[in-house]
């Protein structure tokens, strides 16, 4: 039977598992090649390990893998339901607050191998994870796509380590009682820019879609919405989203420099952003925290018919 050891976590209510052992090796080569291999050689094991009935729904694996660099702590491919992530935000939070559970680092500051590049991460003493994201960009402004229900949006495409596509046009307020009209909503918005070949940089498909609106005379300065690749949205603020957030804000000279943005995200947790200005763009900084919610040996036996979650819809029953 195959065993799996992973420990969870969540940040803001969004789940991250982190893989300790029992994953297939996906061999060496750069961090861009493993990724290729754990979507196109383990994609049902990775469905098994992040949808029911083994994962809440919208978990991101984070899976430890070797680093190509010695002074990085370790190397992690981020992935969930829907396919690899480039860099995931609340992933990473989650990622250090537990490796720090587990006496693997300590407080201080520590170098982490991403499949998009290095980053930097301070765990500081209170338990809050301060992440310097990846370097984050606007790469183009005021595209619109015309949805057949809902006619013209019109959002910026940015980079934060996935790429997105923001806009502050909402059929609704970004509140749980329209949670169904939202992902309706933003869902439309990912088939529109699919059909429009709207992409990234590269032709890089556009997986992640965020509303925001500003906040006034809270202790928020904005409150979002992100639809993930799994198609349900982030429970957390987003650490990938915020970052692509504050490279439009910066772009439009609308945040300065080490100013403290508050991004409060759908379900009311927070993290705190700033940035420092970077070659093309800018580097972020998330603050947030997590917590650690179970430590297990996930079994898969081998008559078990849901051994792959693959084409299991709970909510078809
Ligand atoms: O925090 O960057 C993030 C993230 C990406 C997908 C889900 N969370």
């Amino acid at each position: 039977m195959q065993k799996i050891e992973v420990a969870d976590s969540h940040t803001g209510g969004e789940p991250t598992r982190v893989v300790l052992d029992g994953f297939p090796d996906l061999g060496g080569g750069p961090l861009p090649e493993r990724r290729a291999r754990l979507d196109h050689d383990f994609g049902r094991l990775r469905l098994a390990l992040t949808t029911e009935p083994r994962a809440p729904l919208a978990t991101v694996l984070a899976l430890l893998t070797p680093p190509t660099d010695p002074a990085c702590a370790t190397g992690v491919l981020y992935a969930d339901s829907g396919g690899s992530l480039g860099m995931c935000g609340h992933g990473t939070i989650g990622l250090v607050h537990t490796l720090a559970a587990l006496d693997r680092i300590q407080t201080g500051h520590h170098r982490i191998e991403t499949a998009v590049g290095p980053i930097d991460v301070e765990l500081h003493p209170d338990g809050a994870v301060s992440v310097d994201n990846v370097e984050s960009y606007r790469y183009q402004k005021a595209v619109t796509c015309i949805l057949p229900d809902h006619g013209p949006v019109t959002g910026d495409i940015a980079w934060g380590g996935n790429w997105f596509f923001i806009t502050h046009s909402a059929p609704a307020p970004l509140e749980p009682h329209y949670r169904e009209t939202l992902e309706a909503y933003t869902r439309a918005i990912r088939q529109a820019l699919e059909n429009l070949g709207i992409t990234g940089e590269g032709g890089a498909p556009i997986d992640h879609i965020e509303l925001y609106a500003p906040l006034q005379g809270g202790d928020a300065d904005s409150r979002n919405f992100v639809l993930c690749p799994t198609l349900t949205y982030d429970r957390s603020p987003c650490g990938t989203g915020t970052s692509a957030r504050l490279a439009c804000l910066a772009a439009d000279g609308a945040l300065a420099p080490g100013e403290i943005y508050r991004q409060e995200g759908f379900t009311g947790s927070r993290f705190e952003a700033s940035y420092r200005p970077g070659t093309r763009g800018i580097r972020p900084r998330i603050r947030g925290r997590a917590h650690l919610t179970a430590r297990s040996q996930l079994l898969f036996e081998p008559d078990d018919p849901l051994l792959e979650a693959v084409n299991w819809n709970p909510d078809g029953f």
